[in-house]
Protein backbone atom coordinates (compact mmCIF):
# COMPACT_ATOMS: atom_id res chain seq x y z
CA UNK A 1 0.00 0.00 0.00
CA UNK A 2 1.13 3.82 -0.70
CA UNK A 3 1.53 6.05 1.94
CA UNK A 4 0.23 9.72 1.37
CA UNK A 5 4.03 11.03 0.93
CA UNK A 6 4.70 8.57 -2.16
CA UNK A 7 1.62 9.31 -3.70
CA UNK A 8 2.21 12.77 -3.46
CA UNK A 9 5.34 12.47 -5.33
CA UNK A 10 3.93 11.42 -8.32
CA UNK A 11 2.72 12.99 -11.68
CA UNK A 12 -0.39 10.78 -11.34
CA UNK A 13 -1.44 12.23 -7.93
CA UNK A 14 -1.33 15.83 -9.56
CA UNK A 15 -3.15 15.33 -12.50
CA UNK A 16 -5.92 13.10 -10.61
CA UNK A 17 -6.22 16.43 -8.88
CA UNK A 18 -6.46 19.32 -11.84
CA UNK A 19 -8.74 16.61 -13.28
CA UNK A 20 -11.25 16.17 -10.46
CA UNK A 21 -10.93 19.98 -9.18
CA UNK A 22 -10.39 22.01 -12.42
CA UNK A 23 -11.92 23.13 -14.87
CA UNK A 24 -11.10 21.00 -17.53
CA UNK A 25 -10.35 23.40 -20.64
CA UNK A 26 -6.86 22.41 -21.45
CA UNK A 27 -5.54 19.16 -23.10
CA UNK A 28 -2.43 18.93 -21.64
CA UNK A 29 0.53 17.17 -22.29
CA UNK A 30 0.74 14.84 -19.17
CA UNK A 31 3.76 16.19 -17.73
CA UNK A 32 3.73 17.88 -13.96
CA UNK A 33 6.29 20.25 -13.56
CA UNK A 34 7.84 21.54 -10.54
CA UNK A 35 11.02 23.02 -10.96
CA UNK A 36 12.83 25.23 -14.24
CA UNK A 37 16.32 26.74 -14.41
CA UNK A 38 16.71 28.57 -18.03
CA UNK A 39 16.34 26.46 -20.68
CA UNK A 40 15.07 23.54 -18.55
CA UNK A 41 12.18 22.54 -16.52
CA UNK A 42 11.78 19.33 -13.97
CA UNK A 43 8.94 17.09 -13.65
CA UNK A 44 7.95 16.27 -10.17
CA UNK A 45 10.06 12.82 -10.43
CA UNK A 46 12.75 14.70 -11.01
CA UNK A 47 13.49 14.02 -14.56
CA UNK A 48 14.57 16.53 -16.11
CA UNK A 49 13.18 18.31 -19.84
CA UNK A 50 14.35 21.21 -22.30
CA UNK A 51 11.18 23.65 -22.47
CA UNK A 52 10.85 24.18 -26.13
CA UNK A 53 7.71 25.88 -25.43
CA UNK A 54 8.48 28.49 -23.56
CA UNK A 55 5.25 28.86 -21.61
CA UNK A 56 4.23 30.00 -25.05
CA UNK A 57 6.83 32.56 -25.63
CA UNK A 58 6.58 34.06 -21.89
CA UNK A 59 9.67 32.71 -20.29
CA UNK A 60 11.97 33.93 -23.36
CA UNK A 61 14.73 35.18 -20.61
CA UNK A 62 14.34 31.47 -19.43
CA UNK A 63 13.22 29.89 -16.21
CA UNK A 64 13.33 31.41 -12.76
CA UNK A 65 16.31 33.98 -14.47
CA UNK A 66 18.52 35.40 -11.62
CA UNK A 67 17.68 38.93 -11.95
CA UNK A 68 13.86 38.42 -12.51
CA UNK A 69 13.52 36.62 -9.25
CA UNK A 70 16.07 38.80 -7.43
CA UNK A 71 13.93 42.08 -8.62
CA UNK A 72 10.82 39.96 -7.49
CA UNK A 73 12.04 39.38 -3.81
CA UNK A 74 13.24 42.81 -3.63
CA UNK A 75 9.87 44.80 -4.68
CA UNK A 76 7.98 42.04 -2.65
CA UNK A 77 9.35 42.79 0.24
CA UNK A 78 8.85 46.82 -0.15
CA UNK A 79 5.33 47.32 -1.85
CA UNK A 80 3.54 45.25 -4.76
CA UNK A 81 0.12 47.54 -4.82
CA UNK A 82 -1.03 50.74 -4.11
CA UNK A 83 -3.84 50.04 -7.58
CA UNK A 84 -4.00 53.30 -9.41
CA UNK A 85 -5.63 55.48 -6.84
CA UNK A 86 -2.58 56.07 -5.92
CA UNK A 87 0.51 56.77 -7.41
CA UNK A 88 4.23 54.99 -6.81
CA UNK A 89 7.68 55.36 -7.01
CA UNK A 90 7.56 52.53 -9.77
CA UNK A 91 5.39 53.40 -12.40
CA UNK A 92 6.48 56.76 -13.57
CA UNK A 93 9.95 55.13 -13.61
CA UNK A 94 8.56 52.22 -15.84
CA UNK A 95 6.56 54.44 -17.95
CA UNK A 96 10.18 56.60 -18.75
CA UNK A 97 11.98 53.32 -19.22
CA UNK A 98 9.69 51.44 -21.27
CA UNK A 99 8.61 54.29 -23.49
CA UNK A 100 12.48 55.08 -24.03
CA UNK A 101 12.99 51.60 -24.89
CA UNK A 102 10.40 51.25 -27.94
CA UNK A 103 10.29 54.86 -28.57
CA UNK A 104 6.62 56.08 -28.23
CA UNK A 105 4.83 58.99 -26.28
CA UNK A 106 3.51 56.74 -23.74
CA UNK A 107 2.27 53.46 -22.08
CA UNK A 108 -0.87 52.38 -20.77
CA UNK A 109 0.00 49.20 -18.32
CA UNK A 110 -2.25 46.32 -17.89
CA UNK A 111 -1.92 42.57 -16.91
CA UNK A 112 -2.87 39.71 -19.38
CA UNK A 113 -2.29 40.15 -23.10
CA UNK A 114 -5.81 40.33 -24.10
CA UNK A 115 -6.41 42.88 -21.89
CA UNK A 116 -4.00 44.76 -23.80
CA UNK A 117 -5.29 43.96 -26.66
CA UNK A 118 -8.67 45.08 -25.34
CA UNK A 119 -7.06 48.43 -24.45
CA UNK A 120 -5.33 48.42 -27.84
CA UNK A 121 -8.85 48.10 -29.62
CA UNK A 122 -10.53 50.68 -27.44
CA UNK A 123 -8.22 53.44 -27.51
CA UNK A 124 -8.15 53.14 -31.75
CA UNK A 125 -12.16 53.12 -31.66
CA UNK A 126 -11.61 56.42 -29.22
CA UNK A 127 -8.75 58.01 -31.74
CA UNK A 128 -11.56 56.85 -34.66
CA UNK A 129 -13.99 58.90 -33.00
CA UNK A 130 -12.59 61.82 -31.58
CA UNK A 131 -9.56 62.29 -34.18
CA UNK A 132 -10.28 60.55 -37.28
CA UNK A 133 -13.62 61.92 -37.01
CA UNK A 134 -15.87 58.35 -38.05
CA UNK A 135 -19.73 58.72 -37.06
CA UNK A 136 -20.40 56.90 -33.08
CA UNK A 137 -20.63 53.54 -33.13
CA UNK A 138 -19.28 52.99 -36.82
CA UNK A 139 -16.18 52.14 -36.29
CA UNK A 140 -14.42 49.39 -37.79
CA UNK A 141 -11.20 47.61 -36.93
CA UNK A 142 -9.85 44.77 -40.12
CA UNK A 143 -8.43 41.70 -38.26
CA UNK A 144 -7.26 38.57 -40.21
CA UNK A 145 -8.20 35.42 -40.73
CA UNK A 146 -6.35 32.83 -38.28
CA UNK A 147 -5.73 34.95 -35.92
CA UNK A 148 -5.26 35.01 -32.16
CA UNK A 149 -5.29 37.45 -29.75
CA UNK A 150 -6.59 35.79 -26.50
CA UNK A 151 -10.03 35.14 -24.93
CA UNK A 152 -12.37 37.95 -23.90
CA UNK A 153 -15.99 37.95 -25.61
CA UNK A 154 -15.14 40.86 -27.72
CA UNK A 155 -11.28 39.38 -28.96
CA UNK A 156 -13.02 35.88 -29.90
CA UNK A 157 -15.69 37.70 -31.65
CA UNK A 158 -13.45 38.01 -34.61
CA UNK A 159 -11.48 34.76 -34.19
CA UNK A 160 -12.41 32.03 -36.64
CA UNK A 161 -11.79 29.01 -34.75
CA UNK A 162 -14.92 27.36 -33.96
CA UNK A 163 -13.22 25.93 -30.68
CA UNK A 164 -12.50 29.12 -29.26
CA UNK A 165 -15.78 30.91 -30.32
CA UNK A 166 -18.64 28.31 -30.82
CA UNK A 167 -21.66 29.01 -28.17
CA UNK A 168 -20.23 32.42 -26.36
CA UNK A 169 -21.85 34.58 -28.72
CA UNK A 170 -23.63 37.15 -29.20
CA UNK A 171 -20.39 38.36 -30.72
CA UNK A 172 -19.22 42.42 -30.47
CA UNK A 173 -19.84 43.40 -33.43
CA UNK A 174 -17.23 46.08 -35.66
CA UNK A 175 -14.70 44.32 -36.70
CA UNK A 176 -14.26 42.49 -40.15
CA UNK A 177 -11.41 39.90 -41.10
CA UNK A 178 -9.72 39.13 -43.91
CA UNK A 179 -7.11 36.90 -45.23
CA UNK A 180 -3.51 37.14 -43.62
CA UNK A 181 -0.37 38.08 -45.39
CA UNK A 182 -2.92 39.67 -48.37
CA UNK A 183 -2.28 43.18 -49.31
CA UNK A 184 -5.03 43.71 -51.61
CA UNK A 185 -7.12 42.34 -49.31
CA UNK A 186 -6.09 44.90 -47.17
CA UNK A 187 -6.20 47.52 -49.74
CA UNK A 188 -10.20 46.41 -50.54
CA UNK A 189 -11.24 46.18 -47.18
CA UNK A 190 -9.35 50.38 -46.05
CA UNK A 191 -11.68 51.49 -48.91
CA UNK A 192 -14.20 52.05 -46.24
CA UNK A 193 -13.98 55.52 -44.42
CA UNK A 194 -15.15 53.92 -40.85
CA UNK A 195 -11.84 51.85 -40.30
CA UNK A 196 -10.22 52.82 -37.41
CA UNK A 197 -7.37 50.41 -36.99
CA UNK A 198 -5.93 47.21 -38.56
CA UNK A 199 -4.83 44.74 -35.69
CA UNK A 200 -2.42 42.11 -37.16
CA UNK A 201 -0.12 39.56 -35.56
CA UNK A 202 3.87 40.21 -37.41
CA UNK A 203 3.83 36.03 -36.99
CA UNK A 204 0.53 34.20 -36.61
CA UNK A 205 1.37 31.98 -33.75
CA UNK A 206 -1.67 30.02 -32.88
CA UNK A 207 -1.96 29.64 -36.54
CA UNK A 208 1.13 27.22 -36.63
CA UNK A 209 4.14 29.95 -36.75
CA UNK A 210 2.54 31.51 -40.10
CA UNK A 211 5.28 33.76 -41.32
CA UNK A 212 3.40 36.64 -43.79
CA UNK A 213 5.45 37.16 -46.95
CA UNK A 214 8.33 39.50 -46.91
CA UNK A 215 7.18 42.83 -47.34
CA UNK A 216 3.62 42.25 -46.48
CA UNK A 217 4.24 44.30 -43.15
CA UNK A 218 5.45 47.11 -44.46
CA UNK A 219 3.19 47.56 -47.37
CA UNK A 220 0.15 47.06 -44.63
CA UNK A 221 1.84 50.05 -43.05
CA UNK A 222 1.81 52.12 -45.74
CA UNK A 223 -1.77 51.39 -46.85
CA UNK A 224 -3.02 52.22 -42.88
CA UNK A 225 -1.06 55.46 -43.51
CA UNK A 226 -2.58 56.50 -46.89
CA UNK A 227 -6.09 55.33 -45.39
CA UNK A 228 -5.43 57.04 -42.16
CA UNK A 229 -6.24 53.77 -40.15
CA UNK A 230 -4.26 52.67 -36.94
CA UNK A 231 -1.43 50.10 -37.48
CA UNK A 232 -1.96 47.88 -34.54
CA UNK A 233 1.26 45.45 -33.97
CA UNK A 234 0.09 42.68 -31.28
CA UNK A 235 3.81 41.49 -30.37
CA UNK A 236 2.66 39.95 -27.32
CA UNK A 237 4.02 36.27 -28.83
CA UNK A 238 6.36 37.53 -31.36
CA UNK A 239 8.08 40.27 -29.63
CA UNK A 240 10.73 40.91 -27.44
CA UNK A 241 13.80 39.13 -29.39
CA UNK A 242 11.40 35.98 -30.18
CA UNK A 243 12.48 36.30 -33.92
CA UNK A 244 15.56 37.51 -33.78
CA UNK A 245 14.86 41.62 -33.55
CA UNK A 246 13.52 43.23 -30.72
CA UNK A 247 10.20 43.20 -32.03
CA UNK A 248 9.02 41.12 -35.23
CA UNK A 249 8.02 44.62 -37.09
CA UNK A 250 11.44 45.43 -36.92
CA UNK A 251 12.03 42.90 -39.41
CA UNK A 252 10.69 45.07 -42.32
CA UNK A 253 11.39 48.60 -40.60
CA UNK A 254 7.44 48.93 -39.07
CA UNK A 255 6.74 51.00 -36.13
CA UNK A 256 3.03 50.81 -35.11
CA UNK A 257 1.17 52.99 -34.28
CA UNK A 258 -0.28 50.79 -31.60
CA UNK A 259 1.87 48.34 -29.86
CA UNK A 260 1.02 45.69 -28.07
CA UNK A 261 3.00 43.70 -25.53
CA UNK A 262 3.29 40.98 -22.88
CA UNK A 263 4.22 37.32 -21.69
CA UNK A 264 7.90 37.90 -21.63
CA UNK A 265 7.36 41.69 -20.56
CA UNK A 266 7.40 40.13 -17.41
CA UNK A 267 9.78 37.02 -18.65
CA UNK A 268 6.91 34.76 -16.81
CA UNK A 269 7.30 35.94 -13.26
CA UNK A 270 4.01 37.36 -13.09
CA UNK A 271 1.31 38.64 -16.07
CA UNK A 272 2.34 42.11 -17.13
CA UNK A 273 1.05 43.57 -20.78
CA UNK A 274 1.15 46.82 -22.00
CA UNK A 275 0.34 49.25 -25.10
CA UNK A 276 2.56 52.00 -26.47
CA UNK A 277 1.14 54.96 -28.59
CA UNK A 278 2.00 58.50 -29.38
CA UNK A 279 0.54 60.71 -27.73
CA UNK A 280 -2.47 62.29 -30.72
CA UNK A 281 -3.69 58.40 -30.00
CA UNK A 282 -2.87 58.11 -25.92
CA UNK A 283 -4.68 60.86 -24.81
CA UNK A 284 -7.92 60.29 -25.80
CA UNK A 285 -8.00 58.67 -22.93
CA UNK A 286 -9.21 60.46 -20.14
CA UNK A 287 -9.55 59.43 -16.09
CA UNK A 288 -12.11 57.35 -15.66
CA UNK A 289 -12.24 56.33 -19.19
CA UNK A 290 -10.16 52.85 -18.57
CA UNK A 291 -7.77 51.19 -16.35
CA UNK A 292 -7.25 47.91 -14.01
CA UNK A 293 -6.84 47.43 -10.14
CA UNK A 294 -3.36 45.93 -10.94
CA UNK A 295 -2.66 47.42 -14.09
CA UNK A 296 1.13 49.06 -13.41
CA UNK A 297 1.66 48.14 -10.12
CA UNK A 298 5.26 48.40 -8.91
CA UNK A 299 5.99 44.85 -8.47
CA UNK A 300 4.85 44.52 -12.48
CA UNK A 301 6.92 47.77 -12.79
CA UNK A 302 10.23 46.21 -10.84
CA UNK A 303 9.91 43.12 -12.44
CA UNK A 304 9.80 44.22 -16.25
CA UNK A 305 12.45 46.73 -16.31
CA UNK A 306 14.67 43.79 -15.03
CA UNK A 307 13.04 41.69 -18.13
CA UNK A 308 13.30 44.48 -20.61
CA UNK A 309 17.05 44.73 -19.62
CA UNK A 310 17.61 41.17 -19.85
CA UNK A 311 16.75 41.70 -23.28
CA UNK A 312 19.32 44.11 -24.12
CA UNK A 313 22.02 43.14 -21.97
CA UNK A 314 22.03 39.19 -22.66
CA UNK A 315 21.54 40.18 -26.45
CA UNK A 316 19.11 37.41 -26.94
CA UNK A 317 17.87 39.33 -30.31
CA UNK A 318 21.18 38.30 -31.57
CA UNK A 319 21.25 34.63 -30.08
CA UNK A 320 17.62 34.14 -30.94
CA UNK A 321 18.41 34.93 -34.71
CA UNK A 322 21.88 33.01 -34.87
CA UNK A 323 20.00 29.55 -32.77
CA UNK A 324 16.94 29.78 -34.86
CA UNK A 325 19.03 29.20 -38.25
CA UNK A 326 20.89 26.56 -36.67
CA UNK A 327 17.17 24.84 -35.48
CA UNK A 328 15.91 25.17 -38.71
CA UNK A 329 18.72 23.89 -41.13
CA UNK A 330 20.12 20.82 -38.36
CA UNK A 331 16.32 19.81 -38.57
CA UNK A 332 16.10 20.24 -42.52
CA UNK A 333 19.10 17.93 -42.57
CA UNK A 334 17.65 15.31 -40.50
CA UNK A 335 15.77 14.40 -43.71
CA UNK A 336 13.32 12.81 -42.04
CA UNK A 337 9.82 11.96 -44.27
CA UNK A 338 7.89 12.85 -41.30
CA UNK A 339 8.88 16.61 -41.62
CA UNK A 340 6.85 17.91 -44.52
CA UNK A 341 7.46 21.81 -43.04
CA UNK A 342 10.15 23.70 -41.05
CA UNK A 343 9.19 27.49 -40.73
CA UNK A 344 9.75 30.08 -38.58
CA UNK A 345 11.66 33.04 -37.64
CA UNK A 346 14.31 33.43 -34.76
CA UNK A 347 13.31 31.21 -32.44
CA UNK A 348 9.68 30.91 -32.87
CA UNK A 349 9.33 27.45 -35.17
CA UNK A 350 7.17 24.99 -36.19
CA UNK A 351 7.40 21.94 -37.98
CA UNK A 352 4.79 19.80 -40.06
CA UNK A 353 3.75 16.11 -39.31
CA UNK A 354 3.38 14.24 -42.39
CA UNK A 355 1.98 10.93 -41.54
CA UNK A 356 -1.35 8.31 -42.09
CA UNK A 357 -2.02 8.08 -38.37
CA UNK A 358 -3.71 11.35 -37.27
CA UNK A 359 -2.17 11.26 -33.66
CA UNK A 360 1.82 11.17 -35.46
CA UNK A 361 2.68 14.68 -33.98
CA UNK A 362 1.23 13.75 -30.55
CA UNK A 363 2.83 10.30 -30.80
CA UNK A 364 5.63 11.95 -31.20
CA UNK A 365 6.11 14.42 -28.58
CA UNK A 366 5.21 12.12 -26.17
CA UNK A 367 8.43 10.21 -27.43
CA UNK A 368 10.39 13.50 -27.39
CA UNK A 369 9.25 13.90 -23.52
CA UNK A 370 10.64 10.34 -23.06
CA UNK A 371 13.87 11.47 -24.32
CA UNK A 372 13.67 14.78 -22.31
CA UNK A 373 12.44 17.94 -24.43
CA UNK A 374 8.68 19.00 -24.28
CA UNK A 375 6.65 20.42 -26.77
CA UNK A 376 2.89 20.42 -27.72
CA UNK A 377 1.15 19.81 -31.30
CA UNK A 378 -0.95 22.17 -32.46
CA UNK A 379 -3.74 22.14 -34.90
CA UNK A 380 -3.53 18.06 -35.19
CA UNK A 381 -0.45 18.16 -37.13
CA UNK A 382 2.01 20.77 -36.23
CA UNK A 383 4.44 21.31 -33.26
CA UNK A 384 5.80 24.64 -32.26
CA UNK A 385 9.77 24.91 -31.45
CA UNK A 386 10.15 27.86 -29.24
CA UNK A 387 13.03 27.44 -26.49
CA UNK A 388 13.96 29.76 -24.07
CA UNK A 389 16.35 32.67 -25.58
CA UNK A 390 19.10 31.99 -23.32
CA UNK A 391 19.68 28.25 -25.07
CA UNK A 392 23.02 27.74 -26.70
CA UNK A 393 25.03 26.28 -29.63
CA UNK A 394 25.67 22.70 -27.67
CA UNK A 395 22.24 22.73 -26.04
CA UNK A 396 20.62 23.25 -29.38
CA UNK A 397 22.48 20.28 -31.23
CA UNK A 398 21.67 17.89 -27.87
CA UNK A 399 17.91 19.29 -28.72
CA UNK A 400 18.04 18.15 -32.49
CA UNK A 401 19.42 14.96 -31.55
CA UNK A 402 16.55 14.18 -29.18
CA UNK A 403 13.77 15.40 -32.07
CA UNK A 404 15.85 13.03 -34.76
CA UNK A 405 16.24 10.06 -32.22
CA UNK A 406 12.30 10.27 -31.24
CA UNK A 407 11.32 10.45 -35.26
CA UNK A 408 12.38 7.12 -35.42
CA UNK A 409 9.12 6.52 -33.16
CA UNK A 410 6.58 7.62 -36.50
CA UNK A 411 8.60 5.00 -38.79
C1 LIG B 1 -3.68 29.96 -24.06
C2 LIG B 1 -1.82 30.16 -28.95
C3 LIG B 1 0.32 30.96 -28.30
C4 LIG B 1 -1.12 35.66 -28.27
C5 LIG B 1 -1.20 36.83 -29.03
C6 LIG B 1 -2.61 37.81 -27.44
C7 LIG B 1 -2.57 36.69 -26.62
C8 LIG B 1 -1.83 35.59 -27.06
C9 LIG B 1 -0.47 36.92 -30.32
C10 LIG B 1 -3.33 36.67 -25.33
C11 LIG B 1 -1.81 34.38 -26.26
C12 LIG B 1 -1.51 32.12 -25.97
C13 LIG B 1 -2.44 31.94 -24.85
C14 LIG B 1 -2.42 30.47 -24.60
C15 LIG B 1 -2.05 29.81 -25.87
C16 LIG B 1 -1.27 30.86 -26.56
C17 LIG B 1 -0.90 30.69 -27.92
F1 LIG B 1 -1.44 28.94 -29.23
F2 LIG B 1 -3.06 30.14 -28.60
F3 LIG B 1 -1.69 30.92 -30.02
F4 LIG B 1 1.13 31.59 -27.57
F5 LIG B 1 0.76 30.56 -29.42
N1 LIG B 1 -1.95 37.85 -28.60
N2 LIG B 1 -1.35 33.30 -26.64
O1 LIG B 1 -0.39 34.61 -28.72
O2 LIG B 1 -2.48 36.73 -24.23
O3 LIG B 1 -4.27 36.91 -22.50
O4 LIG B 1 -3.12 34.73 -22.83
O5 LIG B 1 -1.89 36.68 -21.83
O6 LIG B 1 -3.60 28.97 -23.35
O7 LIG B 1 -4.76 30.52 -24.35
P1 LIG B 1 -2.98 36.23 -22.77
Amino acid sequence: MQTTIDMASTSQYYTDLEEKYGAHNYHPLPVVLKKGKGVHVWDVEGKQYYDFLSAYSAVNQGHCHPALVQAMIDQAQELTLTSRAFQSNLLGEFAKYITDYFGYDKVLPMNSGVEAVETAIKLCRKWGYEVKGIEENKAIIVVCNGNFHGRTISVISFSNDSGAKKNFGPYTPGFISIPYSDTAALAEALTNKNVAGFLVEPIQGEAGVLVPDEGYLSAAKKLCEEANVLFMGDEIQAGLCRTGKMLACDHENVRPDILILGKALSGGMLPVSAVLADDEIMMTIKPGEHGSTYGGNPLACKVSMAALQILKDEKLADNAATLGALLRSELAALQSKHISVIRGKGLLNAIIIQHANKEAAWDLCMEMKKNGLLAKPTHGDRIRFAPPLVINKEQMLECVAIIGKSLSILD
